[in-house]
């Protein structure tokens, strides 16, 4: 062996050894672990008792037990109080919604309601046209009239409407309780607002004074909820407008038909936000723009010059001067509108579309400055031409405020 040889062998035996006490620690430290994770041998890898959080359960589908039946673009759920309150909740069942309850102070009013299977009796004979003794009632029964929120209307709920005659003593006495109740469930359900909408009756000016100063002290109540962003939307349904609207209509159909109207009105705006348009979808962020903006009065107008340029123009002009359901409100003062036309499919083959900018423009002018309309054109199964509008964000109704004042003698 040169001296070559000799030096390449010394050199193998070195890195041979160098090699050898570079694995021997690292083979220790891989045989540590695996001694510590696996002592039986048995697992792949015994854990240590390590607190692992656990990951927040995947938002599960809220189960809707009370689904409506009609198409809808919001679960809205109906709270009737007192007896009008509750045939305004039960009009609703008409429609399809199927979310509903009704509450009273006397059991004799409940059962007249046929079409709303929940309902609690807060009380014993009434409130005889007394507020404060249907808010003592409530008081007592506040955590009571939750549970029956809840067990009546399930957990699937956009929004909660109080409906509730103003001029009453079981509605009128439960409504403001019954705001912050709903208020609390929908918090509690995480609703995706905690707004909760109000259905006002107004009375008749005929229905002397005593109901005018409850109507009066009541919409100035709702007025304060609604100002605190609580209430929205507030809809007035004038039994008075009613009344000029209808003249003549017989007592018998009376309530039938102004609670109709609101109903059917709400429910066509939740409905065609619901449904595509081959022409102009007034969609769900629409109305639920118009939703949120608080006081909202409604109204509808069938066109019959709707081949002039001015006809439905003319037409949508003398509806929001008369035929919305509820007067002494400025419409001027509103901030945002919805506004849908749904014609007979001859009719909008026909229609040139600058009369309907016509009409929609209008709305722009006659609300505040800076306003939003959403439009929406529709085709429907009948075959004449009308125009639906909901007017949001109005201002307080002062006239209607005084006109309330006068007639209940507080002055
Ligand atoms: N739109 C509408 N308004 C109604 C109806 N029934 C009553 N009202 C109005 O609501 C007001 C209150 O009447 P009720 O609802 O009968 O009163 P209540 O809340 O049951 O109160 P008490 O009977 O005093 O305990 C009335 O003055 C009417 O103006 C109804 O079916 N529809
Ligand atoms: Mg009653």
């Amino acid at each position: 062996m040169n001296e070559d040889d000799r030096w390449n062998k010394r050199r193998e035996e070195s890195l041979q050894r160098q090699q050898e006490s570079a694995q021997e620690p690292q083979q220790a430290q891989v045989d540590d672990l695996t001694s510590y994770m696996n002592p039986d041998m048995g697992v792949d890898i015994s854990m240590p008792e390590i607190p692992v959080p656990m990951p927040p359960p995947a938002a599960a589908e809220k189960e809707d037990k009370n689904k409506d039946t009609c198409d809808v673009a919001f679960n809205f759920a109906f709270i009737g109080a007192g007896q009008g309150g509750s045939r305004l909740a039960e009009s609703f069942s008409k429609l399809g919604y199927k979310k509903l309850a009704v509450l009273n102070t006397a059991q004799q009013d409940l059962n007249t309601i046929k079409l709303v299977s929940n309902k609690l009796c807060i009380g014993d004979g009434g409130a005889g046209k007394n507020p404060d003794v249907a808010e003592k009632l409530f008081v007592d029964r506040k955590e009571d009239v939750l549970d029956f929120m809840y067990d009546s209307f399930g957990e699937a709920v956009d929004r909660i409407f109080v409906c509730a005659g103003a001029g009453g003593g079981s509605g009128a006495g439960t409504l403001c309780p019954l705001i912050e109740t709903a208020q609390e469930m929908q918090r509690g359900i995480k609703s995706p607002t905690d707004k909760v909408g109000v259905v006002l009756a107004l009375p008749k000016h005929s229905e002397g004074k005593k109901v005018n100063a409850n109507a009066y002290a009541t919409l100035v109540k709702v007025w304060d909820y609604v100002e605190r962003g609580v209430v929205s939307p507030l809809v007035i349904l004038d039994n008075e407008k009613i009344n000029s609207l209808y003249p003549g209509l017989p007592v018998g159909p009376f309530w039938e038909t102004a609670n109709m109207s609101i109903a059917g009105l709400f429910h066509l705006f939740n409905h065609t936000a619901s449904k595509d348009s081959t022409y102009s979808a007034f969609d769900s962020n629409d109305y639920k723009q118009v939703l949120d903006t608080g006081l909202i009065v409604f109204g509808a107008a069938t066109v019959d010059d709707w081949k002039t340029p001015s006809g439905i123009s003319k037409t949508v002009r003398d509806n929001l001067k008369n035929n919305m359901l509820s007067g002494g409100v400025d419409l001027g003062t509103g901030n945002s509108a919805g506004v849908v036309i749904i014609g007979g499919q001859q009719i909008l083959n026909e229609l040139p579309q600058q009369n309907l900018d016509r009409a929609f423009d209008q709305f722009s002018r006659i609300l505040q400055k800076g306003s939003v309309v959403h439009r929406g054109i529709y085709s429907g199964n009948k075959p004449d031409l009308t125009v639906y509008t909901a007017i949001g964000g109005i201002q307080k109704p002062h006239a209607k405020l005084e006109e309330l004042k006068k007639l209940g003698d507080l002055d």
